[in-house]
């Protein structure tokens, strides 16, 4: 079984996870974790915080001589901008007049509903580990876990399709390796001059912008996830996943909402016989489900779509009350991003890896990456039809 925990505080000394699970014989090193941790550091509307981080997980456990032990793997990575708050974030007491105390609540994030369920008397006890910082800690976690799924051949990939009220026109093939390039992480170039053109105009009124983005994963094998309970559907446990991404506010998997407003015949992927299969067995003419059905992964690629609203922290502070009066005052500013849109690409990957590493030890077990190998193959080899199988 895989578990994890992430700790941290955004403005604190580090971010910190652990997670337990995975098997013994794995390849892993810091600077195959670092490449997901400096994609999510990037794209267009980012603020002025990812100029201080450079992120990178230590390992501090559960590796030996680049390869996993079977043990708990713990990492740390280190907050650059701890040397600038190591007094308001101080562990240890400091003068209480010293301490530059929040109380004027942005709409949108944790603050209001944080500091009156904690009983705080200042809100910077609930931002710091509400901020999106912690997505740090799911993409080292999530890093982990694809090279896990890598060793069966599984793939990720996320692009933006949508930010602002720009949408992306999506080709049929994406070159994945262009698409780092673009500066919003949006294969349409056109599309992609546009909304840098949107986050340009929102940063000049002050204002921040939502999205669209979509993971795909590609080699899944058929048969994670199960029918048989609600919370064991592999559709069910991935929305989870994508809800929990700070500012997500909706999720869709294959033709998602799109799918309501078209016949049943025009949404289900037509199974096609054996002569038209490729590489492995069973083949589909469309992949509007998504790559789940009945809360079972069905041999297609997984696609997920996630909604994320514009960021709740804005330059023109929006109009509220403060914390201990009650009476009017603008939101609390600090600094903060335009868009995050582009880098939550790879946070939905990170969380796709996570939730799928997850259902794949469930189902194939093992303490040793050979066994873990072993077991899944010999599953594999026998998803195909009965009768080929028999013969
Ligand atoms: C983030 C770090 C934060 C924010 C952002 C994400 O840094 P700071 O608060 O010091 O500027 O830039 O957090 C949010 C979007 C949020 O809503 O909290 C990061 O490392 O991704």
């Amino acid at each position: 079984m895989l578990r994890f925990l992430t700790a941290g505080e955004s403005h604190g000394k580090g971010l910190v996870q652990v997670i337990e699970g995975i098997p013994a014989g794995l390849d892993l090193s810091e600077d195959y974790i670092a490449v997901d941790l400096r994609r999510r550091q990037g794209g267009y509307g980012r603020g002025r915080r990812q100029k201080i981080e450079q992120d990178r997980a230590e390992i501090l456990s559960g590796v030996r001589h680049g390869t996993t032990l079977g043990s708990p793997i713990s990492m740390l990575i280190r907050n650059r901008d701890w040397e600038n708050w190591t007094e308001q974030m101080s562990a240890e007491p400091i003068d209480e007049a010293a301490i530059q105390k929040v109380t004027r609540l942005r709409p949108g994030h944790a603050d209001l509903a944080g500091t009156v369920k904690y009983d705080f008397d200042d809100t910077r006890n609930i931002l710091e580990r509400a901020s999106a910082r912690e997505t740090a800690s799911r993409v080292a976690v999530g890093a982990v876990c694809k090279r896990f799924l890598e060793e069966f051949g599984v793939g990720f990939h996320s692009h933006t399709v949508q930010i602002g009220d720009v949408d992306a026109l999506v080709p049929e093939e994406i070159d994945w390796d262009a698409l780092e390039e673009s500066p919003v992480r949006c294969s349409d170039a056109a599309g992609a001059e546009k909304m840098v053109a949107a986050i340009d105009n929102a940063r000049n009124a002050g204002d921040t912008l939502g999205g669209v983005v979509e993971g795909r994963v590609t080699n899944v094998p058929m048969g994670l996830g199960s029918h048989i309970q609600w919370d064991r559907k592999i559709d069910g446990r991935l929305a989870q996943a994508m809800m929990s991404i700070h500012s997500v506010k909706g999720v869709e998997i294959g033709g998602g909402f799109g799918s309501t407003r078209l016949t049943g015949s025009k949404v289900h992927d037509v199974i096609l016989p054996r002569e038209q299969w490729s590489d492995r067995p069973w083949a589909r003419a469309t992949n509007n489900a998504g790559g789940t059905e009945g809360g079972i992964t069905d041999g297609q690629d997984i696609i997920v779509r996630i909604a994320l609203k514009p960021i709740a922290t804005l330059p023109r502070s929006l109009p509220s009350a403060d914390l201990m009066t009650g009476e009017e005052i603008p939101a609390h500013y600090e600094r903060s991003d335009v868009c995050v849109v582009p880098a939550a690409g790879i946070i939905v990957e990170a969380m796709c890896a996570i939730v799928l590493a997850e259902a794949a030890l469930e189902k194939f077990g093992g303490d040793s990456m050979g066994e873990t190998l072993r077991n899944w193959r010999s599953y594999t080899d026998t998803t195909g039809p009965r009768s080929l199988r028999e013969s």
